[in-house]
């Protein structure tokens, strides 16, 4: 009798921990589009049609290499819709010794395989992502006794370990970090470089079609879907990226521009996170192309950082802190989430240019997700839960292991200063350093007070009033603390009144308990 070997969504890589020891002969893969996946939260269509599609391709990839696999389609009539349910039927169906998977990258489906290994009849075996570079247990050791687990020290810590960037026991060049090359505005009439896109082939053809005839009420559209969905086609997107976007990838990290959805950046992750794309062999490959002179260090350092520093250190957290790390809200945000976070019917020319590439695209570059959208909901006080759903819904990247401490943590300071050391609060002023979106806006950014001044501007001042007794004391806000303390009482009331209107009319209310 043969092992029953689960692969999910996110699972599309050759050398995955469930494949390995797969006795053609007898053993049968499993993978299962199924509605409890697709609609946990309602993800944008594009998600659920790079999802089937890549899913579709790799089961193709296997059966060439005479795997068996029992897929079940979406529509398929005897579907059980969620995973369990199609393990527990595919073992009725057939007989096995035992079950084989790769441990699953998010909390609430770890629980329910957990459940089903408890009464399934044959063993249950669940092996270790070692897709990843750093293991749950050297994460472990690395956080252990720390008082503070900041990215930067742990980042450190992997250079080392991987011998990436290093020279000898110091780093290249000198610095671990060269971040404060990176924050350079656009330069006016400069535009970011073409960028490959991936038409879709039939097999994602038919994955989009399905989601178009399936889930038609889900946000985002298919029209612009372009994402790889096999390795061939991520690794075609890749070298393109190392090629021609990497040598100025530092420089404008933090830059936006309205209509420029893709900048410099990478357009790796969904494969990355896919498993179509090996994180270790990227920041290998980056590094060549550092030694090669042909980017600067620069570039090729803050790239690899994603990589080897922020993604390992965000998966790290998200499963040392799960599920407690879910219930966060430090700031006691209470107020619901706007509507123009998913119409994107706003005067605010910077929120309206996000979540119009949001939808196009299920895709907005970090800065804009950080210090946009992220922003601005913390600045509302929106409650987490309502935050973390649409980060979750609307971007084709987004896995819990991921979005939560990049929402939480990061982006919203629910999680009260594990994953950065201060809120990324900014008012209008940040934005239009940043973009040319205040140009095009009917608010003007410099206004602080009155109908026409930039709504971050009154929140922003706002926010540090309403939080002072929990954030005061943070040395990282000693400055604009100073600034607000010289506004004087009465201004700061007035502040504080005009923020809280703010709040309201843009449709931040309270009525979540
Ligand atoms: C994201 C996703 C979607 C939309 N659909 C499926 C599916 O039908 N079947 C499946 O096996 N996986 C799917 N996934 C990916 C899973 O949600 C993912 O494996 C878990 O969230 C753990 O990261
Ligand atoms: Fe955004 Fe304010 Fe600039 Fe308008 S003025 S684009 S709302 S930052």
């Amino acid at each position: 009798r043969g092992t029953l070997r689960l692969v999910l969504g996110d699972q599309m890589s050759d050398r995955l921990s469930a494949l390995e020891g797969l006795d053609t002969a007898r053993d049968v893969v499993l993978m299962a589009e199924v509605r409890d996946e697709a609609t946990y939260v309602r993800h944008h269509k594009q998600k659920i049609a790079l999802t089937f599609a890549a899913m579709r391709s790799f089961a193709l990839r296997l059966e060439e290499r005479g795997v068996t696999v029992r897929y079940v389609r979406i529509d398929d009539p005897d579907n059980a819709h969620s995973i369990v349910g199609e393990l527990h039927r595919a073992l009725e169906a057939g007989a096995f010794d035992a079950v084989v998977m790769t441990e699953c990258g998010e909390w609430r489906l770890a629980q329910a395989m957990a459940a089903f290994a408890g009464v399934a009849q044959v063993p249950v075996e669940i092996r270790e992502d070692r897709r990843f570079i750093c293991t749950h247990d050297q994460f472990r050791r690395w956080a252990s006794g720390k008082s503070q687990l900041r990215m930067e020290f742990f980042y450190r810590e992997m250079r080392r370990e991987t011998n990436i960037l290093m020279d000898g026991k110091q780093p290249e060049g000198g610095q671990w970090n060269y971040d404060a090359e990176n924050r350079k505005k656009l330069t006016k009439g400069l535009r970011p470089p073409r960028r490959l896109r991936t038409p879709p082939d039939l097999v994602a053809q038919e994955a989009i079609a399905d989601v178009a005839r399936l889930f038609p009420d889900h946000f985002g559209d298919l029209d612009d879907f372009g994402w790889p969905t096999t390795a061939e086609q991520a690794e075609t997107v890749v070298a393109d990226f190392l090629e021609h976007v990497l040598p100025a990838f530092g420089d404008w990290q933090d830059a936006m521009a309205r209509g420029e959805p893709w900048m410099w950046h990478g357009l790796i992750a969904t494969s990355m996170h896919l498993g179509l794309v090996d994180p270790l062999d990227v920041c290998r490959r980056a590094e060549a192309v550092y030694r090669a002179g042909k980017a600067p260090l620069n570039a090729v350092e803050g790239f690899i950082r994603q990589i080897l520093g922020w993604r390992e250190y965000i998966r790290g957290i998200y499963w040392l802190k799960v599920p407690e790390y879910r219930e966060r809200n430090f700031l006691d945000a209470d107020r619901t989430l706007p509507w123009f976070f998913w119409s994107g019917e706003t005067d605010m020319a910077c929120v309206a240019d996000v979540v119009e590439t949001t939808r196009a695209n299920a895709y907005a570059h970090h800065i804009q997700r950080l210090m946009v959208t992220g922003n601005l909901a913390m600045l509302l006080g929106v409650h987490p839960d309502p935050v973390d759903d649409w980060y979750m819904t609307v971007y084709a990247d987004a896995y819990e292991w991921v979005e939560m401490p990049n929402t939480r943590g990061m982006a919203t300071f629910a999680d009260g200063g594990i994953v950065g050391s201060k809120p990324y609060a900014a008012s209008g002023a940040y934005i239009d350093r940043m973009s040319d979106y205040c140009g095009g806006c009917r608010y003007d950014v410099k206004a602080k007070a009155g109908e026409g001044a930039c709504p971050f501007n009154r929140l922003y001042w706002g926010f540090l009033e309403r939080n002072r007794g929990l954030l005061r004391d943070n040395v990282r806000l000693a400055m604009p603390y100073r600034t607000l303390d010289n506004f004087g009482p009465e201004r700061r009331q007035a502040l504080l009144a005009e923020a809280e209107a703010t709040r309201t009319k843009l449709g931040a209310v309270t009525t979540l308990e």
